[in-house]
């Protein structure tokens, strides 16, 4: 019989020079005999050897032994941080040439497709742990340029919680599972992470945005990403600029809730996971444009803020994002460990055109991440592992070590010489050779932060204060969630004194959930004191001018114009309206999302009218966390079944909880009203029906409106109006 794997559309696509270069690599077993690793053919793959049928095994036995060894040693050691993750193939194109700013060659050519491999990631949990969790996402592009790798390692947040890598193991000390009993797991929710924080003023910043939305995106296709540190452009006349870089989604930015979060941790946590796979294996290749920020070297000191510090970012409103190309991922891995889990980035990987600063924070990681990779990957040679090769060829002196897998050939490993003609040679910087922006340098070797370090608030001021209402109210309730876990008072109390630095009403706001009091401003706030004993240098500045707050740090102001690749639950039983059904699933497909339908049982699903339905989920395998919205058609009997259903009456209610967009046509409107009371806490049938502009229902879910109508309301995205009716919620 014929085996062959299952074609794709993210297969079919190969003109990418890297996916070609992996070619030889990949292995297919189709209509092949089983062999050893030596390629010897197996005859009997379910026996050991034995001395007698039963008699103990044989040392003998090679091919047990082959196996058995080859098995035992399958794990490397997970990522320290950022051991979650998924991955997949795509291109970068410019739009038009950078060349003012930049030499480097992927940016200069609009016709160029330059392969990339982008790797997305939690940070806190180990690789088993749900996508769900609140935290950062890692957000790793891998460029395979001409002129060498390019990796653009950042994260979904434009800033960190620390302004020095010499902090960075006490952060991922403090926030990951407590060391005497591993709990909890992907969480930042308890007493070390926050001690940490509460004793950490420059991490307030980045704490504004973890607790928001930001750190549960509905799907890694709808979040931004963030270069974090300034980087340098360098032109063909070796001018340099400060760059920041920005990765803008186009399908908008977009979250799920708290309670949702949570719930799909459990349903599914590999949520995000299967949402990239999916996406790509549909032919949704989801796209990203690239932004830059660009600062003239003139114009590094006019800031209130340094470019050095990555605890703050650069408002848009004073330097406004430039979209210079896009990025489309349209081909999912072919394996998990080989591709996903052996790709190793290094902010260190830059091309000519693209240079370093003195972030104290980047300066760090120029050192761990080679390092790390030499454990985890097991010697100096991980550059030869297939998805780590760059596409153009690689010559130097390096030799030997682990798994070498290059056959140098001639006697020549040294530099220079004569014996092979001194090659290989160095390149000058017309020919590519890459050279460090000289910049001048004049300072004492100190331990020390320059002054505008020291503002560790106005930029979270800055945040939190451009937030919308429900955005405001989600960071109050995820900071009432976390420090709720805290069991040491002192740490809540420390904690909320910092945010009183914020913000004076989140302070309150969140101390009220604590059920503490709305704290004073505090004295001195970082324990650190210098050798000299010159505390007031680690002092955080007070706030000197009122934020003017900025729309491009709300999520409220993101792009909400279609439902391309939304998945809407149909929600139905046997009896269901037939016409109604099949008009909502071609409208909704239509505008590019996914319909599918969930009902009591799987099979075929019967209609009043006798036709049927093949049903894509049952209640048991669904639940209204893993769609965006839902829609319940008509027919009696149909609406009968699922009004008696508690299953399917939770699934209503809870997508109402979450504020998602809900229609529901003919008999399926009151089974909305009883649901929709439910969520809400009323119960009573003489209570109001709830309306608001996510509820299709009653006059706007007529036949011919309702469709339009549905569709409007799954691109808002949410109906937050929902959640002050709450009575549960703030
Ligand atoms: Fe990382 N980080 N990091 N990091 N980081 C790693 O490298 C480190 C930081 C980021 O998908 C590790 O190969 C230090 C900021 C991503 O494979 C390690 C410091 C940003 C990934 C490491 C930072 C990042 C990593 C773990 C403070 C956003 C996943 C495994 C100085 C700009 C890459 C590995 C992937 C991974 C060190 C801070 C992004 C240990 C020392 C800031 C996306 O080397």
């Amino acid at each position: 019989m014929k085996h062959r794997p299952k074609s794709t559309k993210s297969k079919s696509n190969s003109n990418n020079q890297k996916v070609n270069d992996l070619g030889p690599f990949r292995e297919n077993s189709a209509e092949e005999f089983l062999t050893t690793n030596q390629g010897l053919r197996i005859n009997d793959d379910q026996n050991s050897l034995k001395a007698g049928e039963r008699g103990p095994s044989l040392l003998e036995d090679f091919l047990l032994r082959e196996k058995i060894t080859h098995f035992d040693h399958e794990r490397i050691p997970e990522r320290i941080v950022h051991a979650r993750g998924e991955a997949a193939h795509g291109v970068f194109q410019v739009y038009e040439s950078m060349a003012r700013h930049t030499k480097a060659k992927f940016l200069q050519d609009p016709a160029a497709k330059t392969p990339v491999f982008v790797r997305f990631s939690t940070v806190v949990g180990s690789r088993g742990s749900s996508d769900l969790a609140r935290d950062v996402r890692g957000f790793a592009v891998k460029f395979y340029t001409e002129e060498g790798n390019y990796d653009l390692v950042g994260n979904n947040i434009p800033v960190f919680f620390i302004q020095d890598a010499v902090k960075f193991p006490d952060l991922v000390h403090a926030v990951k599972p407590e060391p005497h009993n591993e709990m909890p797991q992907a969480a930042s929710a308890h007493d070390t992470f926050w001690d940490f924080i509460s004793l950490m003023p420059e991490s307030m910043h980045m704490i504004m945005w973890v607790m928001s939305d930001r750190a549960i995106p509905r799907s890694l296709r709808m979040m931004e990403g963030f270069g974090v540190h300034t980087f340098r452009f360098i032109n063909e006349e070796g001018k340099s600029c400060f760059v920041k870089f920005h990765w803008k989604p186009l399908l908008g930015v977009h979250s799920v809730v708290w309670d949702e979060a949570q719930k799909i941790s459990g349903k599914d946590p590999d949520f995000h996971r299967r949402d990239l796979w999916e996406a790509i294996e549909n032919g949704d290749f989801p796209e990203w444009e690239l932004g830059v920020q660009i600062v003239e070297e003139k114009d590094e000191h006019k800031f209130d803020f340094d470019l050095l510090d990555a605890t703050k970012l650069i408002p848009e409103e004073l330097v406004p994002v430039r979209r210079i190309g896009k990025m489309t991922l349209n081909r999912n891995p072919d394996n998990f460990f080989a591709e996903t889990e052996q790709v190793a980035f290094n902010p260190g990987h830059v091309v000519p055109g693209i240079d370093l600063t003195n972030d104290p924070l980047l300066q760090g990681r120029l050192f761990s991440y080679t390092d790390t990779q030499l454990i985890r990957l097991g010697g100096p040679n991980s550059h030869e592992i297939p998805i780590n090769r760059p596409v153009c060829p690689v010559h130097n002196t390096q030799r030997d070590g682990h798994m070498r897998q290059t056959i140098n050939t001639g006697r020549v490993s040294y530099e220079p010489n004569s014996l092979g003609g001194n090659c290989p040679m160095q390149a000058k910087a017309d020919m590519a050779g890459f050279v460090s922006h000289a910049q001048r340098i004049d300072g004492s070797k100190v331990r020390a932060r320059g002054d505008k370090f020291f503002d560790h608030f106005s930029q979270a001021t800055l945040f939190y204060q451009s937030q919308s209402e429900p955005e405001k109210a989600h960071l109050v309730n995820a900071l009432r969630f976390e420090l709720g876990k805290v069991e040491t008072a002192a740490i809540q109390e420390r904690m909320v004194g910092m945010l009183g630095h914020v913000d004076r009403t989140l302070a309150s706001r969140v101390a009220q959930g604590l059920g503490l009091a709305v704290p004073k401003i505090e004295g001195p706030l970082n324990l650190s004191i210098p050798a000299d004993g010159n505390a007031k240098q680690f002092q955080p500045k007070p706030i000197s001018k009122p934020v003017q707050p900025s729309a491009a740090l709300s999520m409220a102001n993101t792009i909400k114009n279609g439902i391309k690749t939304r998945k809407i639950a149909i929600l139905a039983a046997d009896g269901f309206d037939a016409a109604a059904l099949s008009a909502m699933k071609k409208a909704l497909e239509a505008a590019g999302a996914q319909a599918k339908v969930v009902a009591p049982r799987l099979g075929q699903l019967k209609s009043a009218e006798g036709t049927e339905v093949k049903i894509d989920f049952s209640l048991l395998t669904a639940s209204s966390v893993l769609f965006d919205a839902v829609y319940i058609p008509g027919g009696d009997k149909s609406i009968k079944a699922l009004t008696a259903n508690s299953g399917a009456v939770e699934f209503i209610s809870e997508a109402y909880k979450h504020c998602k967009a809900i229609a529901a046509s003919g008999a399926a409107d009151e089974l909305v009203h009883a649901s929709c009371l439910e969520a809400n806490g009323l119960n009573s049938k003489s209570d109001k029906p709830p309306r608001d502009t996510g509820l299709i229902i009653g006059p706007d879910a007529q036949p011919g409106k309702i469709a339009t109508a549905f569709i409007k309301a799954i691109a808002q995205h949410r109906h937050w109006s929902r959640e002050v009716k709450d009575p549960g919620f703030e």
